[in-house]
């Protein structure tokens, strides 16, 4: 398909061919054909995720569809301290390379028997992909806001998720560690330690089954699953290839300009350390306004 520009906002896109994904992956049908391949899982207790486990692929995909779990990793660490937790185990699979520290993940790799049931929507250039991830859920999981650095398909292929998403110049007000909020519960949260956080746009989707979210780089996004889902998003790199890190397998690492900047104001702001405070502040002051008079965009709100 011709390359097509999309607006830099995110976007659901409706009624695209998808392939056979849509109606054939089932839960029988992942757990039959996608085999007993280990899996590396995130495991939690409650909606925000915690530890990391491995399972055979086929019984992730059984054990995040199902209502109540026979078998649990966090059942015995909870049991006598919160029952309640007992039965509300949820697991994620966010799928990895081969060797996740230098390879990037591709559905139609590491899953070839099912890569050929997913069409991707190729509104960039073949030269441009980056990865393709498997997504797989349980139902009530929360996905922290984190932003990455590479346009994004995410396509829903069975469930419901609601994604909220933060404008890239809000991130001021989001708590930032990397690339990650530190705010995990953003409906009610805690304005004691997070203040400016209402200040933070929001922009809120839901996902169906067949609908795929554009997400521009470095906007942010949390994702809860409404329903048991499975979906794959794909990365593209919209920046010459030569911008991004080449260690990045995650298209989480920021690119190679932005970091070499940050280090450089790392070491500026050790030079001001040197200077009495009346001066360091003097010159910072003069350097935010430089800052922002020639590196911030003209239309910023
Ligand atoms: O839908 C999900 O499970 C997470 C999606 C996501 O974080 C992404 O596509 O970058």
């Amino acid at each position: 398909m011709a390359e097509q520009r999309l607006p830099r906002k995110p976007l659901v896109l409706e009624g695209l061919d998808l392939g056979s994904c849509t109606s054939k992956w089932t839960v029988e049908y992942l757990s039959q054909v996608g085999g007993t391949k280990e899996v590396k899982i995130h495991v939690a207790a409650v909606a925000q995720m915690d530890f990391i486990k491995t399972l055979p692929f086929n019984k992730l995909v059984q054990r995040a569809a199902e209502q109540t779990h026979k078998e649990f990793f966090i059942s015995e660490i909870f049991e006598h301290q919160i029952k309640t937790f007992l039965y509300d185990e949820k697991y994620y699979l966010r799928s990895l390379g081969e060797d996740p520290r230098k390879d990037v993940a591709d559905i139609r790799q590491q899953f070839p028997a099912l890569g050929g049931d997913i069409t991707f929507p190729m509104f960039f250039r073949e030269e441009q992909f980056f990865s393709s991830v498997f997504r797989i859920s349980s139902p009530g999981l929360q996905l922290w806001t984190h932003y990455d650095v590479m346009d994004n398909f995410l396509i829903q292929v069975t469930g419901k998720k609601r994604i909220t998403l933060f404008n890239p110049q809000d991130a001021q007000y989001l708590y930032l560690s990397g690339s990650k909020s530190e705010v995990l519960n953003i409906d009610s949260p805690d304005l004691d330690k997070y203040p400016l956080f209402p200040k933070a746009r929001r922009y809120e989707c839901t996902l169906e089954a067949g609908d795929v979210l554009f997400i521009p780089a470095l906007w942010f996004h949390n994702v809860v699953s409404e329903e048991f889902g499975v979906g794959v998003n794909v990365f593209w790199k919209h920046l010459p290839s030569e911008c991004y890190d080449t260690t990045d397998t995650y298209g989480n690492k920021d690119p190679v300009a932005a970091s070499r900047a940050v280090q450089i104001l790392d070491r500026a702001l050790k030079t001001l350390a040197e200077l009495p405070e009346e001066y360091r502040d003097f010159y910072a002051r003069q350097m935010v306004l430089r800052i922002q008079d020639k590196a911030y965009s003209k239309n910023s709100e």
